[in-house]
């Protein structure tokens, strides 16, 4: 059986200029300023609108910002770097003091480069920082990473169809050989967190379930004793639950994606990035309420 609550808080992720702890999970605000991204239409291509949505995040009382210049969603047109780079970094910079950690949603190497030196404090990569060139950019400095699965390899993953003999397991082996090849290029554990992918690549509503039902054992196994790492889980407004609602359009998915949040946060996730911050954060502080009042309130050890 796997154990549906976990042991522990997760350990703090360190993350730039801050350092995050996980006495309550965290919500991580998106900000696309994509013109194509799936839920949002491009309403916040422009800058002044990424920085009014900001600015909302803010005061609906968000932990972070996660910034991004692609659309990851199938079939989106890859963009390119000059591109990117124009979307991402002046919004990097002009929110650069506003208090909370900013984290820049990317898999290309000069874009990490570009958004750490603007002053990002975390680096989300859903390739898992397997591009060439990827570990290399964001070792030196002191950045969180999110290290997320997703099937095959960059190249190829289009075409090949993942089968997974247990995908559960196999989610973890993959982030263990991530977490392993990041450490072994000299980045310390305390900059990691991981994440399942939630819709990229697992092929069937039933993988994304159990990925969510075992939510804490995707968590990598690198050594004795090395095993809290913070999980990040990204499922709002994702096909995964207009499939189960009927829910068509993401935008109508709301109050499926807290249910989905408050369910991952009950299965120890540290992070959950999301479009709806002032719904999520609600939602967070009730389950963070009735974990308090579960008679264990003083021992912060266990939930
Ligand atoms: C995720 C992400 C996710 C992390 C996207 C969307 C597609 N980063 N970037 N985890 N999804 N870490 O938001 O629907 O699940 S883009």
């Amino acid at each position: 059986m796997f154990a549906i609550l976990p042991r522990a808080l997760p350990e703090p992720l360190q993350c730039g200029r801050f350092t995050l702890t996980f006495d309550r999970p965290r919500v991580m605000g998106i900000l696309n300023v994509t013109p194509d991204s799936f839920s949002d239409g491009g309403r916040f291509v422009s800058r002044d609108d990424a920085l009014r949505q900001a600015e909302q995040m803010l005061r609906d009382g968000v932990d972070i910002i996660d910034i991004g210049g692609e659309s990851t969603r199938p079939g989106a047109p890859p963009v390119p770097v000059e591109e990117e780079l124009a979307r991402v970094i002046p919004i990097v910079e002009a929110l650069r003091d506003v208090g909370v950690p900013l984290s820049v949603d990317t898999y290309k190497p000069e874009v990490m480069r570009a958004a750490l030196a603007a002053g990002a404090d975390l680096i989300n990569d859903v390739w898992g920082f397997r591009r060439e060139g990827a570990i290399e950019a964001v070792r030196a400095s002191a950045c969180g990473l999110c290290v997320m699965h997703m099937h095959g390899e960059p190249q190829t993953m289009q075409q090949s169809v993942p089968e997974y003999q247990d995908v559960v397991a196999d989610v973890r082996t993959f982030l263990t050989g991530r977490v392993d090849a990041l450490m072994q290029a000299g980045i310390v554990k305390a900059r990691i967190s991981v994440d399942p992918g939630f819709g990229f690549g697992k092929s069937t509503l039933e993988h994304n379930y159990a990925l969510l039902a075992h939510l804490a054992d995707i968590a990598p196994r690198v050594a004795p004793g090395i095993e809290s790492f913070p999980i990040l889980a990204g499922m709002s407004r994702k096909g995964m639950l207009g499939k189960v609602t009927g829910r068509a359009t993401p935008a109508a998915r709301v109050a499926a994606s807290v249910a989905g949040a408050v369910c991952a946060a009950q299965r120890g996730a540290a992070i959950v990035r999301v479009h709806d911050v002032a719904e999520t954060v609600d939602a967070m502080k009730v389950w963070a309420a009735v974990r308090d009042a579960s008679g264990r309130a003083t021992d912060r050890s266990t939930y």
